[in-house]
């Protein structure tokens, strides 16, 4: 085993607490929604046990209408803001009962995560009753978006907040801003004492993140009323993609499982029509990739992203547009001079390498496409990118999100956000085996 491979080891179990893993301590001392499950396929590789409990408890705290949230609050921790007392999950008559807990969700990865840790098994049978055990909550789960969040029927469903997203402050976001106006809130801010200020959300993109949340509050987070009223409602090209792969993941289970035939039609059915949607609503012919669409507004968001070209991992794009989004991606991304792929279209003016979501190569983006370039046939590229993440890791450590400049890096200091970052560690061992 690598030295690179034993640390990542390392920060996992470091991580990992009583039945579930942080994403980083101090920053992050919960349990986040997509990081449990690119940390469950990390530990998969080397500690089934861990991985199994990691989702158990995840699906532990689902809502009785088949929500999850994106925080669970298993602990009264006060080192991160907002925490379980402003977000008052309890005002949901079907909240979990059991945990406190946010009342927004982020991208469900869950379906996929669960295929993959089948695929890394050494014991298929042990891993066929355990996936038995939990799939249907992963269903009910897509039946939750699929009843709730898709209000013109296409099987695209809307995220309502940017932190819903997993890529919170991106660039995209600002023209919905520019929307709002909500009031000056006065609250204090535990993240910036964590980590560079420089490097996260201003403290007026704070105001619009809280904003949102209290509208949603108010309405004891009903989801016919967030549609309604929510200054934030989005079809994201990333998460609607990772909703198709989980979707595709739990056809593949349940046909392995055997029986189940209402499910699989049903999951059909959806995958059918969200194909059709996607590929016609968020590819943007003259951008040569997928975008985002404002639903709120009726209108589409006109930038290039990771999220642009996540669809590659869900097998969405036909292979000849599949052709052009590459092209693309190289064209603006992939300079000699930048690691592959920054968070945002590095040639634009909003474009920031230092700040979270407006620039810096996030690990948990390059894994998927990693693995979408390599399904499509790109393999010299799928190879850059996992190579490009391993060195920036390397180079680095285990860290949040990285300087997409490759010059930045000479010194070691181009690691940002939180250091010691599980998925960051747990997407490394994954590449690695690959
Ligand atoms: C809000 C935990 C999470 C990730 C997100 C990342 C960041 C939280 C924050 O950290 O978001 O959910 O406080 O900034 O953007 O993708 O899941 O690692």
């Amino acid at each position: 085993m690598n030295k690179l491979e034993k640390q990542a080891i390392e920060v996992l179990n470091n991580n990992w607490t009583d039945g579930f893993s942080i994403p980083c301590a101090n920053l992050y001392p919960f349990q986040w929604l997509w990081d449990s499950g690119f940390i469950a396929i990390g530990f998969a590789h080397f500690d089934m046990t861990k991985a199994e409990k990691e989702i158990e408890t995840l699906l532990d705290a689902q809502w009785e209408n088949g929500f999850i949230p994106h925080i669970v609050f298993h602990t009264e921790n006060d080192s991160y803001f907002p925490g379980a007392n402003f977000h008052r999950s309890d005002l949901h008559p079907l909240a979990s009962k059991k945990y406190k807990s946010t009342g927004m969700t982020q991208p469900p990865v869950t379906g996929f995560v669960l295929e993959k840790m089948y695929q890394i098994s050494e014991d298929k049978e042990a891993s066929l009753n355990y996936i038995t055990s939990v799939i249907d909550k992963v269903y009910f789960n897509h039946e939750y978006f699929y009843n709730n969040r898709d209000p013109k029927n296409e099987s695209l469903v809307y995220i309502y907040h940017n932190w819903e997203s997993g890529t919170d402050n991106s660039p995209i976001w600002d023209d919905i801003w520019a929307t709002m106006n909500p009031p000056e809130y006065t609250f204090e801010r535990r993240d910036t004492t964590h980590v560079d200020a420089a490097q996260r959300p201003s403290k007026r993109e704070y105001d619009h993140y809280l904003h949102i949340i209290e509208i949603a509050k108010e309405h004891n987070y009903s989801d016919e009323k967030i549609a309604e009223l929510s200054p934030f409602l989005v079809q994201d090209p990333l998460f609607n993609a990772m909703l198709i792969k989980s979707n595709q993941s739990l056809i593949a289970l349940y046909k392995l499982i055997g029986g189940n035939n209402d499910k699989i039609k049903q999951l059909e059915k959806w995958q059918e029509k969200g194909i059709e949607s996607f590929n016609n609503k968020l590819f943007d012919e003259e951008i040569g990739a997928y975008i985002h669409y404002d639903l709120r507004n009726e209108k589409s968001l006109g930038y290039l992203s990771s999220s642009s070209f996540s669809p590659l991992f869900a097998g969405i794009p036909s292979k000849e547009r599949a052709e052009k989004m590459v092209n693309v991606m190289l064209d603006k991304f992939g300079n000699k001079d930048q690691y592959l792929c920054a968070s945002f279209d590095p040639t634009s003016n909003r474009f920031n390498p230092k700040k979270y979501w407006r620039g810096p190569v996030w690990i948990n983006l390059n894994w998927m496409l990693f693995y979408g370039l390599k399904e499509y046939g790109f393999t010299e590229i799928a190879e850059r990118v996992k190579q490009d993440s391993i060195d920036m890791i390397e180079k680095n450590g285990f860290y949040e999100y990285f300087d997409s400049r490759k010059e930045i890096h000479k010194d070691g200091k181009a690691g940002y956000g939180g250091n010691h970052f599980s998925w960051s560690a747990a997407l490394l061992i994954d590449m690695l085996k690959n």
